[in-house]
């Protein structure tokens, strides 16, 4: 494999929601990006590898294997790999707190930027509950509220040991297209709130597959977006600064030859 470009080398990677195993995924555009960016710590905000897709059928393509082997040629290579499972790759969440062949694996972490701003990092389904029915579990209140949050993730460990497949937030707010952008509001809200509880300055997720930087009363919302649909990520730089990469435009402008594929790899997993 030819190395076309000099690494860009940043602070911190972000990335989420790849979900290996699957047609959807776009392996190819996340080993582009991979090879195009190194850093110092990289966080797997979840759902990278798609365990319940492969529970009913296994499909593991050789770039698929690449992208894995990428990630961990880094890890000998110095980099700190942070991995916080998502509901997709749950199953990781029996080991966390564990370290597996130098991967670090995670509920959440808190990560300090150069710039001395903390930033809490999780997936994000711990909130799909919340989400759904927040009208009244506002009116209950902060008890509630927690009991949601708990229930919500011990339902899906028992949804996933009785071989159920996991509700999605995502694809249940698409298929309600109407109220997606109240749902993806909500979201971001509850998100933000998460970090002001952590008394983070801001919060770094994915879950959604909807890629956004923006400033909610004060917090800093990241949302790493997906390689499914959007191929983003975000990087942080030295300085400290934030950044959302856009791979499938810049990898296009970047790669020509690669477009077309990116393209027609896009509608099939539409
Ligand atoms: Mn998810």
């Amino acid at each position: 494999m030819g190395q076309a470009f000099d690494a860009i080398r940043v602070r911190t990677l972000f990335l989420s929601d790849l979900h290996l195993g699957t047609k959807g995924c776009q392996a190819d555009q996340v080993l582009a990006f991979l090879k195009r960016y190194d850093a110092d710590t990289i966080y797997l905000v979840g759902d990278i590898v798609d365990g319940w897709r492969l529970k009913s059928g296994w499909y593991w393509p050789q770039a698929h294997n690449d992208v894995v082997q990428k990630l961990l040629r880094k890890v000998r290579k110095g980099t700190r790999l942070v991995y916080i499972p998502g509901n997709h790759d749950e199953f990781l969440r029996d080991f966390l707190g564990n370290s597996l062949g130098g991967v670090e694996l995670a509920d959440f972490a808190l990560h300090e930027a150069a710039d001395g701003k903390t930033y809490l990092v999780i997936h994000g389904d711990q909130f799909d509950l919340v989400v759904r029915h927040a009208r009244w579990l506002a009116l209950l209140g902060d008890g509630a509220y927690t009991a949601a949050l708990f229930i919500n993730t011990y339902l899906n460990v028992v949804r996933r040991k009785l071989g159920l497949t996991y509700w999605s937030l995502s694809s249940w707010a698409k298929l309600r297209v109407k109220n997606a952008v109240n749902y993806i509001g909500r979201f971001e809200e509850l998100l933000a709130a998460e970090a002001k509880r952590h008394d983070a300055d801001g919060v770094i997720c994915g879950h959604i597959h909807h890629a956004a930087m923006r400033d909610l009363d004060g917090i800093a919302y990241v949302n790493t977006g997906d390689w499914v649909e959007s191929c983003t990520a975000v990087v942080e730089h030295y300085d400290g600064a934030f950044e959302l990469v856009r791979w499938a435009e810049a990898g296009a402008r970047l790669r020509p030859e690669n477009s077309a594929a990116a393209s027609l790899l896009a509608q099939e997993a539409a």
